[in-house]
């Protein structure tokens, strides 16, 4: 006979089901039975130096394959995923939260078991503030209905999602003949259509009308949607820097990020001048829209995300981003003749005749340009290495990642390995500050544990230079590591210390053949040098002030 199918062995079929393949995190009693579950699965498990690790890997991996998981103890591994996860949350990345708990038995009169904060539901009442949904997997009648709709929810608004699992029920078979419930939700016809009329009305009477992508545009899979838009109307596309990338920057049509003042001028002149602004799959965040220094004007937009569909001053309810997305497809905009556009000017070549230079934000950001390939994942830590990222010119469409909204220190490293371990033919080029490598760039062990091959970028200019330009003190400093001796350390990987242009270039080139393991590159900056779009920021701002 057939053994009886347990809920942790449920979990880890459907989270298979839905791409997953590698579940990231740190044991700890509390979850030892489910790692032997996903020790003897489909699912590799990665294990990191920290939980933050995990959660920041977890979050990339979501964001270039779908969906990511990441498995930690109650509270103590638990709770040091509660600053990832709100970041998934701010920035729309599923990822599955599994958390082992005490078992239900163990709880009865509320003994003082290890890792309790105050009560046993204490980091759930936490991640139901974090989440889009979240159960505890603690009654084997109602257990994998509850995975099913906690991982539907997850996939439906590409959030963050928290199943606890106590330990005395991970074996413990669920309900027989399950069939995982499969919903669709649909949208609202007769609304559909009126917005699409209203739409395709204001689109088709516009002058000057401009499509500005956002992140949600990737987050739902639309890309080939959005490239067919723009090229069955000619209609011209800005991205914001969240959604840097939904196309790849060489496209005719595409003129690169727009972000209010600190975006180029030329886009952003081009955007607010427009009598139409598709806003699609965007998120009206102060960074996307340069701290709010953008000029978007409510009656001259569309603005359709999976939360809110409006057009001027006109809001329509159940209306799908996706079923909008592609019913604008459909409908009949008219074709126009193509606009002259601004375009992403790839930066000016890196002046390598000048090799005695020393290494300037600038430079260092025009010879990463052309260092990037078709292979290549971007993914920029918050700071300067996020900004002067802005410019840079991504050939591929998805390959760019930060946390462009929460802003969170300490993500690229990590994220670099889930985004490796997510799609293994790309390799990652990781952009991190000397301050938020200091945080969690010890999760190189990890990349060599695996083998993987990041090149990470330390700008490492002695400090939070962002906070500098804001307002300086001795809380910036940090203390100069030698970042570039971790290879001696971890007993893998190549580094490299820079100061010149000509060292920056050798290093460069001998990252790309150096395949086998990581590549560190220690490239020493002046305290208080900056990227031009961190420049044009403050500049923007200084003028308004
Ligand atoms: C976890 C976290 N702590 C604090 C901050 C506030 N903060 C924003 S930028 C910044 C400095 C970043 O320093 P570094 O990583 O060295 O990059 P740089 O600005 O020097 O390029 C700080 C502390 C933050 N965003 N995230
Ligand atoms: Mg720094």
């Amino acid at each position: 006979m057939r053994q009886a199918t347990s809920i942790g062995d449920y979990l880890i079929q459907r989270l298979y089901a839905h791409g997953v393949r590698h579940v990231f995190g740190i044991p700890g009693d509390y979850v030892l039975g489910f790692y032997e579950q996903l020790l003897r699965s489909r699912l590799r498990i990665i294990n990191t130096c920290d939980e933050q690790g995990a959660g920041f890997a977890a979050d990339a991996y979501a964001r270039v394959r779908g969906l990511g998981a990441v498995c930690i103890t109650y509270c103590v591994g638990g709770l040091k995923v509660a600053n990832t996860t709100a970041e998934a949350f701010a920035e729309k990345s599923p990822v599955v939260i599994i958390s082992g708990a005490p078992g239900m038995k163990e709880r009865e009169k509320n003994p003082l078991l290890h890792h309790k904060v105050r009560e046993f539901d204490t980091q759930k009442r936490i991640f139901e503030q974090l989440t889009i949904a979240a159960a505890v997997l603690s009654d084997p009648q109602t257990a994998f209905q509850e995975i099913d709709r906690v991982l539907h929810a997850a996939l439906r608004y590409k959030r963050p999602v928290y199943l606890e699992l106590p330990r005395d029920l991970a074996a413990v078979p669920g309900i027989p003949h399950h069939r995982p419930t499969e919903i669709h939700e649909q949208s609202d016809e007769r609304t559909r259509r009126e917005a699409l009329a209203e739409a395709v009305a204001m689109i088709n009477a516009a002058r000057k009308p401009v499509i500005l992508a956002g992140v949600e545009v990737h987050r739902f899979g639309l890309q080939n949607a959005l490239l067919r838009l723009a090229e069955q109307t000619n209609i011209p596309v800005a991205a914001t820097l969240l959604g840097k990338s939904v196309l790849g920057d060489q496209h005719p049509f595409y003129m690169g990020v727009y972000a209010g003042a600190m975006g180029r001028d030329d886009v952003r002149r081009y955007v607010e001048s427009s009598d139409c602004v598709i806003m699609l799959g965007v998120f009206m965040t102060d960074v996307n829209l340069g701290i709010y220094t953008a000029h978007l004007d409510p009656a001259r937009s569309i603005y359709a995300t999976s939360e809110k569909l409006s057009i001027r001053y006109h809001t329509f309810e159940n209306v799908r981003f996706k079923d909008f997305m592609r019913g604008l497809l459909k409908a009949r905009l008219a074709r126009r003749r193509p606009a002259r556009i601004p375009r992403p000017q790839p930066l000016k070549a890196f002046r390598s005749v000048r090799g005695k230079d020393k290494v300037s934000v600038k430079s260092l950001f025009q010879r990463i340009n052309a260092f990037l390939t078709e292979e290549t994942v971007v993914v920029a830590d918050v700071g300067d290495a996020l900004f002067g990222a802005a410019d840079l010119f991504i050939h591929h469409r998805t390959e760019f990642l930060g946390p462009a909204y929460y802003a969170s220190m300490g993500f690229a490293v990590p994220a670099g390995i889930g985004a490796q371990l997510a799609d293994p033919r790309l390799r990652p080029l990781v952009l991190v500050g000397d301050g938020a490598f200091q945080m969690t760039g010890m999760e190189l062990a990890t990349a060599v544990r695996y083998n993987l091959n990041p090149i990470v970028v330390v700008l490492n200019n002695r400090g939070y230079g962002t906070e500098r330009h804001i307002h300086d003190g001795p809380y910036n400093d940090l203390l100069v590591w030698n970042y570039h001796r971790l290879p001696e350390m971890l007993g893998a990987g190549r580094g490299f210390e820079i100061e010149t242009e000509e060292q920056l270039d050798q290093a460069l080139r001998a990252a790309e053949q150096h395949t086998d393991g990581f590549c560190l590159l220690n490239v020493r900056l002046e305290p208080l040098d900056r990227s031009p779009a961190l420049q044009r920021l403050t500049e923007g701002l200084a003028k308004r002030l």
